[in-house]
């Protein structure tokens, strides 16, 4: 006999307890439950078993119900991103510590103590959207400003500099960086030939190639990296005065990036480590922030600069101009819907709100193009503006009608402007407000630098060097070890031994130092210098980009997470000692252990492990404390993943807390004895930053 299971309602099989308006769960207790339906509102019986002739026969084709879940199904996705697939996103506001009505008009600015609702999505570049979290790569960091005077989307990078001045180079850049062509490898990763034989092509990058292979493209946390809106913006105060500026944001978790080693086994352990991070961290309250800052300037100082504020591959240092500190953003809450609105938002640098303006930075006016263009592509209708994460919250009326999936039902005849249909009566729609409405500024930029048509860069964009330069003067030798073996890793990892020549060719116009560590980590000879197409300055450093012993650099426990590990027989004083250590300066613990149900402290008492010690492995936390008994330490140091969690937070210039117990698995890890390698107690005063001084004793870096 033929068997009707359906489980859904009664939680036993066969008996169906849900029909309309029915009350009764399988308990007996009195609860509503919501009747599922097709899209079209007819209540289903059943979901869980086609429609067949016969238990055995076939399915036939009047099950709508089918057909109707399997169609949609077969459409759930939309087109990826062509870059930054990968995102992820939380809501917040932005709150304004002055008035800035002195520089702008732009409504968001004038009013301290204001908040405005804002949309941020964080992003990698090159990768799909299901690729790991922690790839070499430069960040989005898009924020999309709810303003009451429409929406402002400050669409920026986790770095200041962009790899090219023109947006017609940009196909060519995203297609040299992706997977390549015929062989479709690699994902999200730029160690291959096609990417560097572009990059050593386009000397313009060479800026932009020091900060992606600094320790900047291997964030820790999406919570621990600035924001940079990269381009010169204008802002325009109610008399039209026109300031110059760019904008800054900076978290107030300071600045923490990985090492590479740490970067590759996080992919391993956790390809959502970040989007965790950030998800995890709003659940339970840890809201982050960021300050918005503006450089200010005019344009006699831009005229005094030995570079053009237009070119994107320029920044102006802090110490030139420094960063004015106008307000915060917070995020307090993660999406309900992950393809609702992470997914869907559509960001675009062409949503400007008066008071703000564009500049004639080339980069910027072809994205000022584009992003429109691709979200028709992604979202499938203009009407995109409609869905909710991307409407403005303000009002919004104009004459555009119809289209695929439009969602207002408008009334009357005035689809059309201007008209008089107020004047017999009818509902005459919405009409243009000169005063207040959004007006592009008629400022020098706009009136002088126009010309003859030309397909020109200005001789003032010629300077591909002397920024590098300074960029990689001013950082940490730490830093610079870093970067100059990150060149060396991904050109080790190139074929094309002319293409290594070529870079190398251009790295001896950045640093000579530089280019003899690579070329010696490479096994090569320095070549000569690359000809320049303008003569190479020294700018002098700005230690505002390092972040190692920079004035952002992270230092604390707030935020951050604490592997604990433990085994049966820990003793439960060392434990709850570093617990409170962490507690105390606002971190999380995370209890790792051999087995995640409850482990027996000596004495009896017991605690629920947090993660399995194989899956937990210390890369997953900002340091570590191992807390045994001579008896678990011993069980332990027959097991590979607890000998590497200690091996790894050494390694990667994590603190260690370590109890007597547990020292001969250090000693088998090879830990040695430093000022960040400490007893339980004193793991709140180490655990908040990482230890580079240790590094030369475990890497051999360019
Ligand atoms: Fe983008 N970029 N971009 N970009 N970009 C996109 O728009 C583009 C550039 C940035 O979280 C796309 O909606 C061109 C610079 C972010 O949804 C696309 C050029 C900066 C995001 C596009 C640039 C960015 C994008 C793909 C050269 C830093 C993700 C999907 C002229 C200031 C936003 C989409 C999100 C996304 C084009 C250069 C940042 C194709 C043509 C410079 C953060 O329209």
């Amino acid at each position: 006999m033929a068997r009707q299971d359906n489980v859904q309602a009664s939680g036993k099989g066969g008996e169906l307890h849900q029909q309309v308006g029915d009350k009764r769960t399988p308990g007996g207790k009195a609860e509503t439950i919501s009747r599922l339906t097709t899209s079209q509102g007819i209540p289903v019986s059943d979901n869980q078993n086609q429609l067949k002739a016969g238990a055995r026969g076939p399915v036939l084709l009047e099950d709508f119900v089918l057909r109707e879940k399997i169609f949609h199904f077969d459409h759930e996705r939309i087109p990826e991103r062509i870059v930054h697939a990968r995102g992820s996103a939380a809501h917040g506001y932005f709150e304004l510590y002055e008035s800035l009505s002195d520089l702008t008009s732009a409504d968001l600015f004038q009013r301290a103590g204001e908040k405005t609702p804002l949309f941020t999505r964080f992003s990698t570049v090159a990768g799909g959207a299901g690729s790991v979290d922690t790839p070499r790569d430069v960040r989005g960091f898009a924020v999309k400003f709810y303003t009451k005077e429409g929406n402002w989307d400050l669409v920026g990078n986790n770095i200041p500099v962009f790899f090219i001045q023109d947006a017609i180079k940009f196909p060519d850049l995203i297609h040299s960086v992706k997977m390549e062509a015929d062989r479709g490898f690699p994902q999200a990763a730029s160690a291959h030939d096609t990417f560097w034989d572009f990059i050593s092509l386009m000397p313009e990058a060479t800026h932009m190639i020091m900060w992606a292979m600094s320790d900047r493209a291997i964030p820790r946390s999406l919570r621990t990296m600035e924001g940079f809106g990269i381009h010169t913006f204008r802002l325009v105060n109610a008399e039209g005065k026109v300031t110059l500026v760019k904008f800054h944001w900076k978290p107030k978790q300071g600045l923490a990036s990985t090492s590479w080693d740490e970067a590759v086994k996080l992919a391993g352990a956790d390809p959502d480590f970040q989007r965790r991070d950030l998800f995890e961290a709003i659940s339970r309250g840890d809201h982050p922030e960021w300050e918005l800052g503006i450089q200010a300037f005019d344009e006699e100082l831009a005229d005094s600069l030995p570079y053009d504020v237009l070119d994107p591959t320029k920044i102006i240092p802090e110490e030139i101009v420094p960063v004015r500190v106008i307000g915060r953003m917070v995020l307090d809450r993660n999406p309900d819907n992950f393809f609702a609105e992470t997914e869907q938002v559509a960001y675009c640098p062409a949503n400007i709100v008066p008071g703000i303006d564009f500049t004639n930075d080339p980069l910027l006016q072809g994205r000022l193009f584009s992003y429109l263009d691709t979200q028709l592509k992604r979202l499938g209708s203009p009407n995109f503006t409609q869905i909710s994460i991307n409407a403005p919250k303000c009002p919004m009326m104009n004459f555009q009608r119809d289209a695929q999936m439009q969602m207002q039902q408008f009334s009357g005849r005035a689809n059309y402007e201007p008209n008089s249909l107020a004047e017999a009566g009818e509902e005459g729609g919405p009409r243009e407000c000169p005063h207040t409405g959004f007006r592009s500024v008629a400022g020098r930029a706009a009136r002088q630098e126009q010309g003859d048509k030309l397909r020109l860069r200005p001789e003032s964009f010629a300077d591909h060097y002397s920024q590098a330069r300074l960029f990689f003067r001013s950082l940490d030798t730490a830093e610079q070890a870093h970067l100059a073996s990150a060149v060396v890793f991904e050109l080790s990892k190139v074929g094309l031994t002319h293409v290594r020549t070529r870079i190398l060719a251009n790295l001896v116009n950045v640093d000579g130092e530089l280019a003899r560590r690579v070329a010696q980590g490479l096994g090569m000879e320095v070549p000569d210098a690359s000809p320049a197409a303008a003569p190479v300055q020294d700018l002098g450093t700005s230690p505002a980009v390092r972040i190692i012993g920079g004035p952002r650099e992270r230092d604390s426990l707030k935020g951050g997470t604490f592997g604990v590990l433990v085994a049966d027989g820990s003793p439960a004083g060392e434990v709850k000692a570093v617990l409170k250590a962490i507690k105390d300066k606002g971190g999380t613990p995370f209890i790792v252990s051999p087995k995640v149900g409850e482990v027996t402290f000596a004495g009896g008492s017991t605690m629920a492990a947090d993660g399995q010690l194989a899956g937990s492995p210390s890369v997953l936390f900002d340091a570590v404390a191992i807390i045994l008994s001579p008896e678990g330490c011993k069980m332990l140091m027959g097991e590979g993943a607890a000998v590497q969690f200690a091996m790894d937070a050494f390694a990667h210039c994590k603190a260690i807390a370590v109890n007597e117990g547990a020292r001969p698995l250090l000693e088998k890890a090879g830990v040695m004895p430093d000022e960040a390698v400490v007893p339980p107690e004193k793991f709140g005063s180490v655990a908040g930053r990482r230890h580079w001084a240790r590094e030369p004793k475990v890497r051999m870096l360019a």
